[in-house]
Order: structure tokens, then sequence, then C-alpha cells
């Protein structure tokens, strides 16, 4: 273990006695939703994942200290301070640690800091990807490098289509990283259930994904699987809203000349703004929905 990670004693305990735990990510609560909601969805995902009989192991960094395991006030912090907490990707955790800094951790340092601490499994909404005109802006997110080299199962509600879709299963495709549908051939398109790409598998049960990620791992092979799990139909959102506000979301990032780490929370409050409560509805519930299956599949893992 290292110097700079604080595991929670609830947290340490399950890891410590083979219990099933779920990392969860911090730039949701600061970042990806208006307080005080995120702290209300912070820590109903967590009662979420010890009804389903797992661990929640909320990860950010507080005051320079990598945490597996946040505690209510801590929670209610990074709320709070919304974005004014600095967005933690691999690249700033370690000047964020030097500075004794708070850093909201996104997908790929959650899964960074999972992995340290020894957590196999991690429930999120949304991942990032390729952007619309990657090909020449090259912008592609950290979270496609970390699930090809970090081994940790991320269980999200597919990608926005912020994103090129199809870039980023090809992309994926290249670093080798199983991109799995639960229940489905289709890869979710967060807000809606249906993108139009395909999955590379199907799998149906929590138990067939602990079984996969078992044997990736008895393998030796390196990275991390990618668990699509579409948003409940009666949460999911009319394609034609949702896709007129992305595309009015893009068009102001052009127009504005947004780029860099500041692209996606751009694109993000932007689609916020323009649906107001409708989307955050959809996306508190698929949120809850992905802590229900990860739990269910860490403790599947457990059980093996
Ligand atoms: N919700 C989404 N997509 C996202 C995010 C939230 O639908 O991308 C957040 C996650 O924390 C993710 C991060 O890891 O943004 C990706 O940022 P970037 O594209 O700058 O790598
Ligand atoms: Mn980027």
């Amino acid at each position: 273990m290292n110097k700079y990670l604080d595991i929670s004693p609830e947290v340490s305990e399950a890891l410590a006695s083979g219990k099933p735990a779920v990392a969860l990510e911090s730039t949701i609560i600061s970042h990806g939703m208006p307080y005080p909601q995120n702290v209300e969805t912070a820590l109903h995902v967590e009662s979420i994942i010890r009804e389903n009989g797992a661990v929640p192991a909320t990860i950010a960094i507080i005051g320079g200290r990598l945490k597996a395991g946040l505690s209510r006030d801590e929670i209610e912090h990074l709320g709070k301070a919304g974005y004014s907490v600095p967005k933690a990707s691999r690249r700033d955790l370690p000047i964020l640690a030097a500075k004794g800094s708070d850093g909201a951790t996104t997908v790929t340092t959650t899964m960074m800091i999972a992995h340290m601490a020894g957590i196999k499994v991690f429930a999120t909404g949304g991942i990032g990807g390729v952007h619309r005109g990657a090909e020449t802006t090259m912008d592609i997110s950290a979270d496609l490098e970390e699930l090809a080299q970090t081994p940790v199962m991320v269980i999200c509600a597919g990608a926005k289509s912020i994103l090129d879709l199809g870039l980023t299963l090809e992309y994926l495709e290249t670093k080798g990283v199983p991109v799995i549908g639960y229940g489905t051939e289709e890869l979710p398109a967060f807000y809606t259930r249906r993108s139009g790409f395909g999955v590379d598998y199907r799998l149906d049960t929590p138990e067939e994904l602990a079984r996969a990620f078992s044997v990736q791992r008895e393998l030796g092979i390196k990275g991390g699987m990618l668990v699509t799990n579409p948003i409940p139909e009666e949460y999911s959102m009319d394609k034609a809203v949702i896709d007129a506000a992305i595309e009015k979301a893009l068009a102001e990032a052009a127009e504005k000349g947004v780029h860099g780490k500041e692209t996606t929370p751009f694109l993000l409050a932007k689609i916020k703004d323009i649906t107001g409560g409708d989307s955050l509805a959809s996306n508190i519930k698929l949120v809850y929905n992905n802590a229900a299956l990860a739990a269910k599949t860490a403790a599947a893992l457990a059980a093996m």
C-alpha cells in the first residue's frame, strides 16, 4: 500500500475479509450534478450498494490524500464545493497529491485509486471517449487508456453522443478492451437505450460478468473491462430531445473555442441547462441502476 492512500475502516475491513466492494467516482458529485442533488444521489448510491450486498468506496482526493471510502462530511464537502474542486485525471494526480489539494476523480483516476486499494468493480454514469472531430483535435479521453491498462471492471450506461461513439468503440477494440452489453447487443447511449452501434458481447447475469472478469485476471491480461448497462426504459429520454440539446451544446463549444480538459465539463453543463430537470432525473436513475448491478457483480466475484 502506498503512503498517499487512505482506505476507510469500513472498506479496509471488507477487503481484508474478502467481502465485495464497489468503487464510485467523485467528478459526478462535484461537477456532474447541482448541489444538493449531487450529495443526496451520492449517499443514496452508497445505500443501494449496501442493500445489494457490497460495501461502497467513494473515491476522491481530499487534502492531497487519495481516498477510498469517504465520510458523509467529505461527500458533503465535495458536493458543496462543486466546480472549485479541480478535475483530477491521470496527469493531475501527482501534482494534486504533492500540493495537498482536493481533486474530483474521473473514471481514469477512480480506476487507478480503486486498483491501488484492491477494489475490482466500479460503478458510474458515463465514461469519456473519442470526441467528435478527434481526427483533427486529437481529443480522446484518458479513460480509454486507463481501461486498457488497469484491471478494474467499469459499469456504466454507455457514453453520451457528445462523443463519436463509433470511433470510441474502434479505439477500445484497438486497445483490447472488451465492451460488454448487459442484456443487450447494442451499445447504450446514456440517456437512451440504443445507439445503433453493436457491443462485442452480450452477457445477462452478474455471475457471467464476474466469470469473464475473473478469467481475464487468471489469463494475466492487462487492462479492464467495460460493461454497458442500458438506462431502464421508464427513465430513458426522448432521442430527438436529447440529440437536439447535444447538437446545441456542441455548436456553442465550437463557437467559444472550448478545448482541453474543459470540453467534457462544458458540454455536460450545457446539456443540463438545455434539458433542465429531465436529464438530471434520468442521470440519477441510471446511476442507481449501475450501482445495483455493480454490487451484485462484486458479490458474485467475491463468492467465486
Ligand atoms: N458523465 C458523462 N461523461 C463523462 C463524465 C461524466 O456522461 O465523461 C466525466 C467522467 O468523470 C469522465 C470524465 O471520466 O468526465 C471524462 O473527462 P474527459 O473527457 O476530459 O476525459
Ligand atoms: Mn479531453
